[in-house]
């Protein structure tokens, strides 16, 4: 097989975009560090949980149009989708970029087409192009290059690549407009023309926006905790007017891109973007305070009863009805909470997991039958319909009686 396209790993964003592109017809190459991951794809098969990703995965195998490996393969668009993690200070962390720009490089020939998927600091596109045209000036202008931010939701993401708008931003109108007769193909979605700098922050914004709207639900329920007023049911009454919108409180903001992509602005404009940092702090504060109130409600019930009481924490993922507990402020939660335990008993539930490596998991209806006291963390479907004795203490986080 002769690629088309060759994409730089084979993660959340990586190996879907692949699959969608080769389940066109057309043959893409896919690449990744890790060998275990290559065997997997390879053999049609795939390393993570996402609907649909495994038939779409399987059937392009099948028909020769993906192919995986660890070696970069010449081909004539090649797109970058890497992680962009940040460091201990908060600072973007773009080397998987800069190292998968670097294997790219010596492929390169005139007309072809790069695109960087991964969300990057402003800037990160044009520093790649003055990168690319250091080590291969003749090619200076005779390339297209340009940012596309990827913008779906997990556990919805074969259909949202396809049906999301997008935005496209290349590092001159050529690079535009060949990007944007790249996705053409197999978007159906709008796709919507702007430059580079403009396409690398608009992705940060939208992950910031929401990070903004759920710290002031978050401080809301802070509030609403003092004043004893039930914050579900204030946001529900305020959300009747009909220019409100407020989202949902919860126990912290996590996963990979909403609790991440806020510090890549703020990193760079820290003067600028006050309201930006402190809705990380807001959301960080929050799932401190949850495992606070949950080492007060334990003193509590043992002045009350003079014996410790044993408690159900409910709940690991980062968000309801998933099974991903990477970067999760429930698990962080629940950490925290077992590192101030003394002899209580303890049943921690996650019924999308089916064992883990560091907690024993209890069944919900039998961690709720036993504890004493239960604490929801997250606002899984299994924890909504579930008969309670009214004698336990709940802490309810995430709103499951709303
Ligand atoms: N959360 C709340 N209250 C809410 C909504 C969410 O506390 O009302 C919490 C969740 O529990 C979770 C976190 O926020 O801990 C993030 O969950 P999410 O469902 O808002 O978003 P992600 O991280 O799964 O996906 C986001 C999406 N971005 C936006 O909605 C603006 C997705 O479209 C992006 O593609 C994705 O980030 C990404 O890859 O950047």
């Amino acid at each position: 097989m002769t690629p088309k396209v060759t994409t730089v790993g084979l993660g959340y964003i990586g190996l879907p975009t692949s699959a969608l592109i080769a389940s066109n017809g057309v043959e893409v190459f896919g690449v990744d560090i890790n060998p275990e991951v290559v065997e997997t794809i390879n053999q049609g098969k795939i390393h993570i949980v996402e609907p649909d990703l495994g038939d779409a995965v399987a059937q392009a195998v099948e028909k020769g149009y993906l192919k995986a490996g660890t070696k970069i393969e010449a081909a004539s668009t090649y797109l970058v989708v890497v992680p962009t993690p940040f460091k201990g200070n908060h600072e973007p962390d773009i080397s998987y970029v800069e190292a998968a720009t670097k294997e790219i490089i010596p492929h390169l020939k005139e007309n072809d087409l790069y695109i960087i998927e991964s969300t990057s600091p402003v800037g990160t596109t044009e520093k790649m192009r003055d990168y690319i045209y250091t080590e291969r000036p003749e090619l200076e202008n005779k390339i297209h290059i340009a940012y596309c931010p990827e913008r779906v939701l997990p556990g919805n993401v074969m259909y949202e690549l396809v049906h999301n708008d997008r935005v496209i931003g290349g590092v001159d109108e050529a690079s535009t407009q060949k990007a944007i007769a790249f996705y053409k193909d197999f978007v159906k979605g709008e796709l919507h023309a702007t430059n580079a700098r403009t396409a690398e922050m608009c992705k940060l914004t939208e992950n910031s926006s929401r990070d903004v709207q759920i710290a002031f639900a978050n401080e809301l329920s802070l509030i609403c905790d003092k004043a004893g007023i039930n914050v579900w049911e204030l946001i529900d009454l305020a959300n009747k007017h009909p220019r409100v919108n407020i989202l949902q409180p919860g126990c912290g903001v996590g996963g990979h891109c909403i609790a991440v992509d806020p510090y890549f602005i703020v990193s760079e404009f820290p003067m600028e973007s006050q309201i930006i940092g402190k809705a990380r702090e807001i959301n960080n504060y929050k799932s401190f305070w949850c495992a606070e109130q949950v080492v007060k409600a334990k003193q509590e019930f043992e002045l009350k009863h003079h014996r410790k009481p044993s408690i159900a924490l409910m709940g690991l993922a980062f968000k309801p009805n998933i099974d991903d507990l990477r970067e999760s402020p429930a698990k962080y939660i629940v950490q925290r909470v077992l590192q101030n335990a003394q002899d209580e008993d303890y049943y921690i539930v996650e019924p999308n997991v089916e064992s883990h490596q560091v907690f024993k998991l209890t069944d919900y209806n039998e961690a709720t039958k036993k504890a004493d006291i239960i604490v929801f963390l997250v606002a899984h479907n299994e924890f909504k319909n579930l008969e309670i004795s009214e004698e336990k203490v709940i802490l309810d986080f995430c709103g499951i009686y709303k």
